[in-house]
């Protein structure tokens, strides 16, 4: 029989299909594999799994597969850390995942709404402006998640369990504010859960999904420098310290978001010595 993981704890997997739920093990050839992943497709039987179908996608923190979309959650507090979502997208783009920023907590202010506008127009993803408490604009994310394995992601307490709460009915545990000064978090492990055909990977409060990409790739996945990029003097330019580089220029002058190019930048020069290290 097929069927898709959705939550595991140590050597203990449950997945699920059309006809039921199964509490499966990893025995005979599969045992002591550690990369059964929620969200894999696979073969089982009596209780045993046989085999992993391959992927769609993959990240590797948190560790999931097959997810098709991630809804970036943001707040205004906890304040959101860009550099965090920059990287998220680089690795969102690099899977072929599409990405909707929901700016929750609307009902706080419109600021970093109005922010994540400005700085994330060029970025391919969606911007979606809600609210967990008041209920805002939660049908327009709704039909986001429609027929797609949506991953949640985003800083502790920017209120992912509570969009789901309020979109669904249900009672997943919600954290507070103060929750995260003490370095818990509320949601302790991956679970996909379904709502028809919502389904949902409710992630531990990890910050963002992540893969690995080579410091010189990262630049192939800001779809707002692939225009420019061809006016570059240099073939192969990072955008980073060449000379007569069209993305720097347009960044200096405010046409890309200038901001989001220096934290590009950092992020390169931050894989860049990461290699180094292991080098
Ligand atoms: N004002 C306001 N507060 C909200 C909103 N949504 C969530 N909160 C509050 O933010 C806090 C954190 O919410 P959670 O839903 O637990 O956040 P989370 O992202 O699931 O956190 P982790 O599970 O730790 O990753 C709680 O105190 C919520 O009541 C909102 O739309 N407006
Ligand atoms: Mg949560
Ligand atoms: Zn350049």
């Amino acid at each position: 029989m097929k069927g898709q993981i959705v939550t595991l704890h140590v050597n203990e997997y449950f997945a699920e299909n059309e006809s039921g739920n199964y509490r499966l093990t990893a025995r005979g050839r599969m045992k002591g594999k550690t990369d059964i992943l929620v969200g894999d497709y696979v073969e089982f039987a009596n209780g045993a799994i046989e085999k992993v179908y391959p992927r769609t996608s993959q990240f590797i923190r948190p560790s999931v597969a097959n997810v098709q979309q991630i809804v970036a959650v943001l707040s205004s507090e906890p304040k959101p850390d860009f550099f965090m979502l920059d990287k998220l997208l680089v690795s969102a783009n690099k899977e072929g995942v599409s990405v909707v920023l929901a700016v929750n907590k609307n009902d706080l202010g419109a600021e970093i709404y109005e922010k994540v506008k400005r700085e994330y127009a060029g970025s391919g993803a969606e911007i979606l402006s809600v609210s967990a408490a008041k209920g805002d604009n939660l049908g327009a994310l709704k039909e986001k998640l429609s027929g797609k394995l949506t991953a949640l992601a985003g800083q502790s307490a920017v209120g992912k369990s509570s969009l789901v709460n309020a979109m669904f009915s249900t009672s997943l545990k919600v954290g507070d504010l103060s929750a995260i000064k003490r370095g818990k978090h509320t949601t302790t492990a991956s679970h996909i859960y379904s709502f028809g055909d919502c389904r949902i990977v409710d992630t531990p409060g990890f910050a963002v999904l992540e893969t690995d990409v080579e410091a010189e790739d990262i630049r192939f996945y800001y779809p707002e420098f692939e225009t420019p990029s061809a006016l570059c003097k240099f073939r192969g330019c990072t955008h980073t310290s060449e000379p007569y580089c069209e993305v720097k220029r347009l960044a200096e002058s405010g046409r890309i978001p200038e901001e989001r190019y220096l934290r590009y930048v950092e992020l390169f020069k931050k894989a860049k010595e990461k290699r180094r290290e292991y080098e």
